[in-house]
C-alpha cells in the first residue's frame, strides 16, 4: 500500500543538526540550528525559567484543556511584549492574539487563516528568507513569491529594488518582512527604512505579516519590536507571528503567539474566533506547561527583571563572539568577506562561503553551517572560535 511513498529528502536546518548529533568526531561545532549556546557550548536554562518552573511544581494542580486560544495570562503578556505596554491598538481591544504550538505554529495559523479569507492573495517573502517560510505558506496553499533583499557583493540590503518591487504589487497581496535579527543573512531595515517602507505598504493596500522570532536578541526588546509599532500605528493591515523559543531558550516547549491588528474590537473578536476554529481543526488547543513558564515570567516583577538581565548577557555574548571572529579572520580572508561578522546582527551571519566550502568545512572540519552559507554565530564559544576561523581561512584558501 505504502510502495509509491518517496524518501523524504531531508530539512536542510533540521535534517543537518541531526546529522551533527551523529557525528563522532570530539572537534565538532554545530553552527547550523538557530539556537543559542552559552559560552560553555550548553544550551541554557534561564534562571527565571528555572525559578518559574520550581514554583511550578509545588503548586501542581489539574491539568485540563486550555481554551483554544491558549492560556488567558500567556495571551496578554505576550501581546503587550510584541505591541508594547501602552499600545493604543491594545487599549482599545483591538488585537486579536492567540497561543500558537511555536513561532511556527503561529505562521500555519496565520497562513490557513488567510488562506481562507484571502484566497485571491499571494504573498512574497524575501530572497532569500527561512526556508520554512515557503514550506508552510505553500503548504497552506498560498503561492509564494520572492522579493529582492540581500546583495551578495556588498553583505548589506537591496533596499531600492526591494521597495520598488513592493511598491508594485497587486492590493491585498501578503508581505512577509523579519522584525529583526533576520534569518538568514543578519541584515535588517534601519528605521528610517522602515519608515520609507510604510506608506508604500500603506498606499498599495498590502497586508503586513511579521514574523518576529528573535524578538531581543537584536538591540533590546522594545528596540527589536519597534517596527511592529510603527505598523501598527499606521494602521497597516498587520499579523504577527512571535516565538518563545530562542528568547526563552524553551525550544521544546513551543511556545509562540499569532495577533492579527484589527479595525475595532468587533473584528478582532470575530477574528479571533476564526483563528480558534482553524486551531480547532489542526490541533484542538495548544499545551499548557510552556506557556504557564512564559506567562509566569513576564507578569512578575522579580523573574522579569532577572529574564530581562540573562536576555541581555546573551545579546551581548553573540556580539562578543560576532567580535572574536571577525578577529580570528583578519590576514585570512578578504574585507567584505570579514565585515558581515560584524555587520550583520542577531544570531546568524550569512559568510558568503560556496557550498563546496560549507562541504568541507563539515568534512574536513567537522564545522558545521548551512548549506546556504548561514553561520549560528551564538554556537561560537571562546574555545571554538578560532578553531571555526582557522577552518574557514582553510576552506577558502583551497589549502
Ligand atoms: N521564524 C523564524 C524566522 C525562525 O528562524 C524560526 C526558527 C521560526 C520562525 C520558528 O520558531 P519556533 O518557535 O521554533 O517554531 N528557526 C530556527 C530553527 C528552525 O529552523 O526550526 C533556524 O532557522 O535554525
Amino acid at each position: 500500500m505504502f510502495e509509491h511513498i518517496p524518501a523524504y529528502p531531508g530539512d536542510p536546518i533540521l535534517s543537518l543538526n541531526e546529522d551533527f548529533q551523529l557525528d563522532p568526531r570530539p572537534n565538532k561545532v554545530n553552527l547550523s540550528i538557530g539556537i543559542y549556546f552559552d559560552d560553555a557550548g550548553k544550551l541554557p536554562v534561564m534562571d527565571a525559567v528555572r525559578r518559574a518552573e520550581s514554583a511550578l511544581l509545588d503548586a501542581i494542580g489539574p491539568r485540563s484543556y486550555l481554551p483554544m486560544s491558549g492560556l488567558p495570562l500567556y495571551r496578554e503578556t505576550a501581546q503587550a511584549l510584541v505591541f508594547g505596554a501602552n499600545s493604543e491598538a491594545r487599549a482599545a481591544g483591538r488585537i486579536a492574539t492567540l497561543q500558537t504550538i511555536g513561532g511556527s505554529g503561529a505562521l500555519k495559523v496565520g497562513a490557513d487563516f488567510l488562506r481562507r479569507y484571502f484566497p485571491a492573495s499571494q504573498i512574497w517573502i524575501s530572497d532569500p528568507s527561512w526556508e520554512n517560510h515557503r514550506v508552510v505558506f505553500e503548504g497552506a496553499g498560498l503561492t509564494v513569491n520572492t522579493y529582492p533583499y540581500y546583495d551578495e557583493e556588498t553583505g548589506g540590503l537591496r533596499f531600492a529594488d526591494m521597495i520598488d518591487m513592493i511598491g508594485r504589487l497587486p492590493e491585498r497581496s501578503i508581505v512577509l518582512l523579519h522584525a529583526c535579527c533576520h534569518n538568514p543573512t543578519g541584515v535588517d531595515l534601519s528605521t528610517a527604512q522602515w519608515a520609507e517602507l510604510v506608506p508604500v505598504l500603506q498606499r498599495r493596500r498590502l497586508i503586513a505579516f511579521v514574523d518576529m522570532a528573535y524578538q531581543g536578541f537584536g538591540a533590546g526588546l522594545e528596540e527589536d519590536a519597534a517596527c511592529v509599532r510603527m505598523l501598527a500605528d499606521a494602521d497597516i493591515p498587520l499579523i504577527t507571528a512571535n516565538s518563545f523559543s530562542k528568547n526563552f531558550s524553551l525550544y521544546g516547549e513551543r511556545c509562540g503567539a499569532l495577533s492579527v491588528v484589527c479595525k475595532d474590537a468587533g473584528e478582532a473578536s470575530r477574528v479571533l474566533g476564526q483563528l480558534m476554529s482553524t486551531v480547532r481543526a489542526n490541533y484542538s488547543n495548544p499545551p499548557t506547561h510552556g506557556a504557564r513558564l512564559v506567562a509566569n515570567v513576564l507578569s512578575d516583577t522579580s523573574l522579569r527583571a532577572s529574564w530581562e538581565a540573562e536576555l541581555a548577557t546573551m545579546r551581548e555574548r553573540i556580539l562578543a563572539m560576532r567580535g572574536m571572529i571577525h578577529a580570528g579572520l583578519a590576514g585570512r580572508v578578504d574585507e567584505v568577506m570579514r565585515a558581515r561578522y560584524v555587520a550583520q546582527r542577531g544570531m546568524f551571519t550569512y559568510t558568503g562561503l560556496n557550498e563546496s566550502q560549507v562541504e568541507r568545512l563539515r568534512n574536513e572540519h567537522a564545522v558545521y553551517v548551512l548549506r546556504s552559507g548561514r553561520m549560528c554565530v551564538a554556537g561560537l564559544n571562546a574555545r571554538n572560535a578560532d578553531y571555526v576561523a582557522s577552518s574557514i581561512a582553510a576552506v577558502v584558501s583551497g589549502a
